[in-house]
């Protein structure tokens, strides 16, 4: 009752106004978090994710924050670097983090659930930024020189399409804490 009063009250008087804001305690989380976050910068230095390989933890988060431009970030495959994952799941945030100056209002978290890579990159597609280096991976496998992330990129350079992802899921969107 008390609750939903609340939630109530918050939707008249428009708090929710960034209605892409998911609560933390909304979201399925299926392990135990460890409470590190690794933070991730779109776009520095240009066409790029900083740092674009990160080593994380089973319960780690991963966010990305994005400077100005119009970048996202989408999970791919090690093979199809500038595309969705096949089987149409993977994450997808949407464009919502544009922004002219400063760092976007938004972040975007995912929860690292495995040890297994996980690939992703910019579907940013005016201008082809996944095939000018906007990828980065997630626990890339360092014993498996077939596999890196500098093979990934040469992959990422040579494909003829990048695809941006029809379904918006997965991760949560949350409000930038330093902005
Ligand atoms: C950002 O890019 C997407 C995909 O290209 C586009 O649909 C969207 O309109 C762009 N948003 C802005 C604010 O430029
Ligand atoms: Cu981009």
């Amino acid at each position: 009752m008390f609750a939903k009063a609340i939630s109530f009250a918050l939707l008249v008087t428009g708090v929710l106004a960034a209605p892409t804001c998911t609560a933390p305690e909304e979201a399925t989380k299926t392990v135990p978090l460890t409470g590190v976050t690794h933070s991730v910068i779109a776009g520095f230095n240009g066409l790029n994710f900083e740092p674009n390989n990160v080593v994380a933890e089973i319960g780690d988060v991963v966010q990305w924050e994005f400077l100005p431009a119009n970048h996202s970030v989408a999970q791919s495959s090690f093979g199809n670097p500038c595309q969705p994952l096949a089987d149409g799941s993977g994450f997808f945030p949407g464009f919502e983090f544009a922004v002219t100056e400063g760092e976007s209002k938004n972040v975007f978290q995912i929860v690292v659930e495995s040890h297994r890579p996980i690939w992703y990159y910019c579907p940013q597609t005016t201008g082809n930024h996944c095939q000018r280096g906007m990828v980065g991976v997630i626990n890339q496998d360092f014993n498996n020189p077939a596999f890196s992330l500098a093979r990934h990129m040469e992959l990422a350079a040579e494909a003829d399409t990048s695809i941006i992802p029809e379904t918006i899921q997965g991760g949560e969107v949350l409000v930038n804490p330093n902005p």
